[in-house]
């Protein structure tokens, strides 16, 4: 691999090659993170890279698309049966992108969306005030009721949706470890005579793999999601709608023109490839294995007395209050474990009383480490070794996890394909 790379761009060689490496011999906490198959790479740096594609099959503004448009069609298809959807759209660069084509196609500026508090777990793209979404766009909240259970506030959600009138009622999260109550969301949302939508982002593969709900079972209108966590494809984005053609039609105008240029057509086909291998019955082995690992690992913070945000965990990822359990802040605690060959990330809890780059919280997931063939035995390693360094937090207990850390990685190569 990488034989013109090298002779051409050593720099570049070099650092991609390092970052292989640190891929290889550490241990990939980080929940939204995953190894994709050499097949996916391939599709990647494929020719398609090379071609422009503005429009849609059958329907582009430039030439020569014979194969653009299989690649394209095959995407689609596979989505739609992956996710149970009537249609799809899967041009989005990103998962950002997904949401903000998401908005501009269900709403008008100044329009209402009822989404979760953003310190209870919701993300940035669904209305930080950081971002752009908010100039444009009216974002309210609903919270957990109870942060030791993760019970959502659902009649808190029923009176701000009575009052506010949102136009979308929003699900979905990035540091969230429970599943939902789909229904009371559909109930509430068609109560009030909004869209619900879900951001399905970071259990993506849990709901293909069919270890999770499937919110369109439930009657949620869009899903939007990216292609690239517990989905394991490329990095990218993708629209699903359950059955609303007028709904499918203004999130592609949103897509293109509306918001994108020309779609990354090697990404395109590295998602076909990834829903192709999501498509088999190997991948529901693999979806349930995720939280079982999870679970596993969320037993012995439990055991240990640890504080974990919803008191442990139904999906792929755990958010730990490292500040009251151990005395670490998530900044530190990221750092200590990234020496000792364990990458996750610090993260705020809620109402945290500390500051977003220092937090008091620390999250993890297993997709990763399943990826690489890890049962709950030894994640359940991995967790042991985590306690060690939270509480000793010192150098000899970092090198010594390192040392193990390092030969579990090297136990579990990281698989070329999935069978
Ligand atoms: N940055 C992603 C995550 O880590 O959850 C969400 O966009």
């Amino acid at each position: 691999m990488y034989d013109f790379l090298r002779d051409q761009d050593t720099d570049i060689y070099d650092a991609i090659t390092g970052e292989d490496t640190r891929q290889a011999e550490g241990l990939e906490l980080i929940p939204s993170e995953n190894y994709v198959s050499l097949a996916v790479r391939e599709a990647l740096s494929s020719s398609l890279t090379n071609k422009y594609a503005e429009g849609y099959p059958g329907k582009r503004y430039y030439g020569g698309q014979e194969f653009t448009d299989k690649v394209e069609t095959l995407a689609i298809e596979r989505a739609k049966q992956l996710f149970g959807a009537k249609f799809a759209n899967v041009q989005t660069h990103a998962g950002a992108q997904a949401n903000m084509a998401m908005y501009f196609a269900l709403l008008s500026p100044g329009d209402t969306v009822l989404g979760m508090d953003l310190s209870h777990g919701g993300h940035l793209t669904h209305g930080h005030p950081v971002t752009y979404l908010t100039k444009i766009f009216n974002f309210v909240r609903y919270k957990m009721k109870d942060v030791e259970t993760g019970e959502i506030d659902y009649d808190e959600m029923r009176e701000v949706a009575k009052r506010e009138k949102p136009k979308i009622l929003l699900a979905g999260y990035s540091a969230y470890p429970r599943e939902l109550d789909y229904e009371k969301f559909v109930s509430i949302g068609r109560e009030v005579g909004a869209l619900v939508v879900m951001d399905v982002a970071h259990i993506a593969g849990l709901i293909a793999g069919k270890a999770a709900k499937n919110p369109f079972d439930y009657g949620f209108d869009v899903i939007t999601t990216t292609t690239h966590k517990t989905l394991r494809g490329p990095r990218g984005g993708l629209i699903l709608t359950r059955e609303d053609e007028e709904i499918a039609k203004k999130i592609d105008k949103a897509v293109f023109p509306g918001m994108q240029g020309g779609p990354l057509m090697n990404t395109i086909a590295a998602k076909a490839v990834c829903f192709g291998e999501a498509l088999k019955p190997s991948f529901q082995t693999y979806a349930a294995q995720v939280i079982q690992n999870a679970k596993a690992m969320a037993d012995v913070f439990i055991t240990d007395g640890a504080r974990l945000i919803t008191g442990g965990t139904d999906n792929h990822l755990i958010l730990a209050d490292v500040w009251t359990s151990y005395g670490i802040s998530g900044g530190e605690a990221e750092k200590l474990l990234d020496e000792a060959g364990i990458t996750l990330n610090k993260n705020a809890i809620a109402d945290d009383t500390r500051k977003p780059m220092d937090p008091s919280g620390i999250r993890f997931g297993t997709p990763a480490l399943t990826t690489r063939g890890f049962k709950e035995a030894e994640c359940a390693e991995v967790a042991r070794l985590m306690i060690e360094v939270l509480r000793a937090k010192d150098t000899a207990t970092v090198e010594r996890v390192r040392a193990r850390t390092k030969e579990l990685a090297a136990a579990h190569p990281i698989p070329e394909s999935f069978a």
